[in-house]
């Protein structure tokens, strides 16, 4: 945990959530809806912004029809190059909330856990991160090599990094808008944006604090992340955001706060 908030801070007027998308016909309606449901029982302002690009299923179509039943959803298609990076980068740009949370199609994160990053959020802090991997932390169904790998590259971050946060890799995080902004350019193009923004988001300098959070695995549909591919981009994106801490003097950090 970073130091806590200084005060006076402004509370978040509306919450984006972006939830990138691709082939998920079979649950996406599901989420939307779940993830709305329990945000409006807690008067929660929100949007959610559903990025689907290249989905050959009925994704895009199952969202058009839910649009005309759901105001607050607000999907966007990204025709341009595609990448899990990319998706969350077009839904970024194309949301309007000064705060946003990170959240799975495929139903693995809860939305009770969005609750509890609202009212983090809401205290004052920059960002807000969950971890399955601290006492009160869950996970269901967690593929056996998946975890395994997840757990070596998470202590891998810790150590280079000095970080007591033990699940940098999961993308379900959230950040108030002057955060993401803080962090441009993002550079990473595929899944390893999800340690891009939360590495750049601590070494620059922004509040944030840990809360345990709950993960199940899919139920429908394919798992997207493969891990062949993905070794060496997790690992330059690190030790790109890792010579940004060592050698920049600074150059990056988040602007003081004016007195
Ligand atoms: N828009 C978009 N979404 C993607 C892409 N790859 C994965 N996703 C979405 O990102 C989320 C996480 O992917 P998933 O397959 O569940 O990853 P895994 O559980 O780690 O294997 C899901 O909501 C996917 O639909 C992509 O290339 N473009
Ligand atoms: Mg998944």
């Amino acid at each position: 945990m970073s130091n806590a908030p200084a005060a006076p801070f402004a509370r978040p007027e509306l919450l984006s959530v972006i939830i990138p998308a691709r082939d998920e016909e079979g649950c996406i309606v599901s989420t939307v809806e779940g993830l709305h449901a329990t945000l409006s029982a807690r008067a929660i302002p929100h949007e959610i912004v559903v990025v689907d690009e290249g989905s050959r299923d009925q994704t895009w179509a199952v969202l058009s029809d839910l649009r005309t039943r759901l105001p607050a959803l607000a999907p966007v298609q990204n025709l341009g190059q595609h990448g899990f990076g990319r998706a969350i980068i077009h839904g970024l740009d194309n949301s309007r909330g000064d705060a946003v949370i990170i959240f799975m199609a495929d139903a693995s994160d809860a939305p009770s856990d969005v609750v509890v990053y609202w009212e983090k959020l809401c205290e004052g802090w920059d960002c807000v991160f969950g971890s399955r991997f601290i006492k009160g932390g869950q996970t269901y169904d967690y593929p056996r090599v998946k975890l395994l790998m997840n757990r070596v590259f998470n202590f891998f971050i810790r150590v280079i990094f000095k970080l007591s946060l033990n699940d940098t890799t999961n993308a379900f995080k959230a950040y108030r808008r002057h955060v993401i902004d803080g962090c441009r350019p993002l550079i990473a193009p595929h899944f390893n944006l999800t340690v891009e923004l939360p590495l750049k988001a601590i070494v620059r300098g922004y509040t944030w604090t840990v809360v345990p959070i709950t993960w199940r695995n899919r139920r429908t549909g394919e798992a997207k992340l493969k891990i062949k591919e993905m070794g060496s981009r997790y690992f330059f994106i690190c030790m790109y955001v890792w010579l940004e801490k060592s050698f920049s003097r600074g150059d990056y950090r988040k602007p003081a706060r004016k007195p």
